[in-house]
């Protein structure tokens, strides 16, 4: 070798060193993480791909989605994200031949829209493949809006796919026909076609018109024909929830130049702090429900997405007091989670309220919130995200690193009592150390959402960053046409 390739050498492996020294540090966590993903994704592709579901115990398959394969719409994204080329190239490929005119049942409008639609836009977003957003307006124009061919212009709860129109039924819940506009925005943003935007927008119009015994919250149960409740049940769990979450991230998808519903978001978080808020007599905070006039003391893993999002307000508005609500919800959260015999916590739970007399309860209900601080209601856990997610917004927003640990013992604890041989499986007793109940089922949002938040509060804080994302409520990161500034800017 003589100096000049010696020379060479020395520029080459300075030239590397920078390179990797450029490069963020991979946490090992992230990985184990990607492991998990792809164990359960190498289940899925061996013994039911093409279903929207595998049961993971006994390698069967379920087709509760619409059998268009809803495990790869709603798991592209993360595919993009993880770097798993091979496995998104063959989504990609499935997708373009799903034919969105034949299902084995009405498609439920809702769920359409937040996994295949929202699936799609964000896979779009990471990727820019043009089949991805040919696939979304398609599906649009052939499911999405036909539900809205109702007299009153609002979505049914169900399509018939096959004719293109509403299927027969008017009860419908808030959540199902209140949080469809962000996809719906986004769609009008990537193609300029504004038909999108206008539909999704005006039903928030619609509600904002309708009085609410509660300012701002709204029961969850309504007649589609009459737009009017047709309960007094009022919660932020399941059937109501991601109502109130795209209220806020709609205004924030749309540069801030929706007003109506940030103002919507304000009013019904108001109501949250001052009718919902309960606290017990060991200092845990958790949002109840009402039913007439009583509050119930009742809550679940489900309203955990709810610090996330308070915290994203907080942060995008500077309001404090939003803030400390948010810190408070999302520390009961998780010791829902840490104060479990398993470490996964419960679908549902309920609780004393300081403002009640202890000694008038039984006695094995003093003793729960007294050791664990809740009374477990429905035990089972279905690989749900929304704890995770909010962990997710903790850490990036505050650059605490704590958060990081806190989810990193969930991940060990799903591994622990979830794994099965193809995939992961949901259970139906966190607090049964001796037999968690294995349930044969993994739903399609385990990939779109749980593993995903895992993976990503692990990664770089720059990776899909929250000042340049918005997420819809399946976890699908839309792109942001104008940043905000959300993220903490240092991490410790
Ligand atoms: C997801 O499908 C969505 O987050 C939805 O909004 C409600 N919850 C499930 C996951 O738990």
């Amino acid at each position: 070798m003589n100096s000049k390739q010696i020379s060479y050498k020395i520029l080459l492996v300075l030239f590397f060193l920078q390179l990797t020294t450029a490069l963020p540090t991979i946490d090992p966590r992230a990985e184990e993480v990607k492991k998990a993903f792809k164990h359960a994704w190498d289940g899925y592709s061996k013994y039911a791909y093409g279903h929207d579901e595998i049961q993971p115990l006994s390698n069967g398959v379920s087709d509760s989605r619409n059998g268009w394969g809803a495990s790869i719409f709603d798991g592209l994204d993360t595919m993009i994200i993880m770097g798993l080329e091979d496995d998104y190239n063959r989504g990609l490929d499935h997708i373009q031949k799903v034919n969105w005119t034949v299902t084995n049942a009405p498609s439920k409008t809702f769920e359409t829209n937040i996994r295949y639609l929202g699936g799609l836009l964000s896979a779009y977003d990471l990727k820019g493949d043009l089949t991805l957003l040919q696939k979304a307006v398609e599906l649009a124009d052939k499911v999405i809006m036909p539900s809205f061919d109702t007299p009153n212009r609002m979505p049914a709860a169900f399509v018939d796919v096959e004719n293109q129109r509403p299927a027969k039924g008017n009860i419908i819940t808030l959540a199902e026909f209140g949080s469809l506009q962000l996809e719906l925005v986004r769609l009008s943003q990537l193609t300029g076609n504004l038909k999108y935007e206008r539909a999704g927008n005006h039903i928030l119009e619609k509600i904002s018109r309708v009085p609410s015994r509660v300012p701002g919250l709204y029961p969850m149960i309504w007649d589609l024909e009459t737009f009017t409740p047709r309960s007094t049940y009022i919660t932020i769990s399941g059937g109501a929830d991601s109502y109130y979450e795209y209220l806020l991230k709609t205004h924030i998808l749309m540069e801030g130049k929706e007003r109506l519903q940030l103002d919507m978001w304000n009013s019904a978080v108001g109501s949250m702090r001052r009718y919902l808020r309960s606290e017990t007599h060991f200092g845990k905070v958790y949002l109840a429900e009402i039913e007439k006039n009583y509050k119930l003391m009742r809550s679940g893993e489900l309203v955990c997405f709810m610090p996330g999002n308070l915290l994203l307000g907080a942060a995008y508005l500077k309001d404090r007091k939003i803030g400390r609500f948010a810190f408070e919800l999302m520390e009961s959260c998780y010791d829902t989670w840490a104060h479990s015999p398993t470490g996964l916590a419960p679908e549902t739970w309920s609780w004393i309220d300081k403002s009640q007399n202890l000694a008038v309860f039984p006695e094995n209900m003093r003793k729960s919130m007294l050791t664990t601080g809740f009374v477990a209601q429905d035990t089972g856990y279905d690989l749900r995200p929304e704890t995770v997610e909010s962990l997710f917004y903790f850490y990036r927003m505050t650059g605490d690193k704590t958060y990081q640990d806190k989810a990193w013992n969930i991940f060990q604890a799903i591994e622990k009592y979830c794994k099965t041989s193809a995939g992961y499986t949901r259970i139906s007793d966190v607090m049964n150390l001796n037999n968690v109940g294995s349930l044969d089922f993994e739903e399609s949002y385990f990939f779109a959402e749980t593993l995903k938040y895992l993976y990503l509060i692990f990664s770089d804080p720059n990776y899909i960053s929250l000042d340049e994302y918005v997420f819809n409520t399946e976890a699908h990161p839309f792109k942001l046409k104008t940043p905000i500034h959300v993220q903490a800017r240092t991490f410790s």
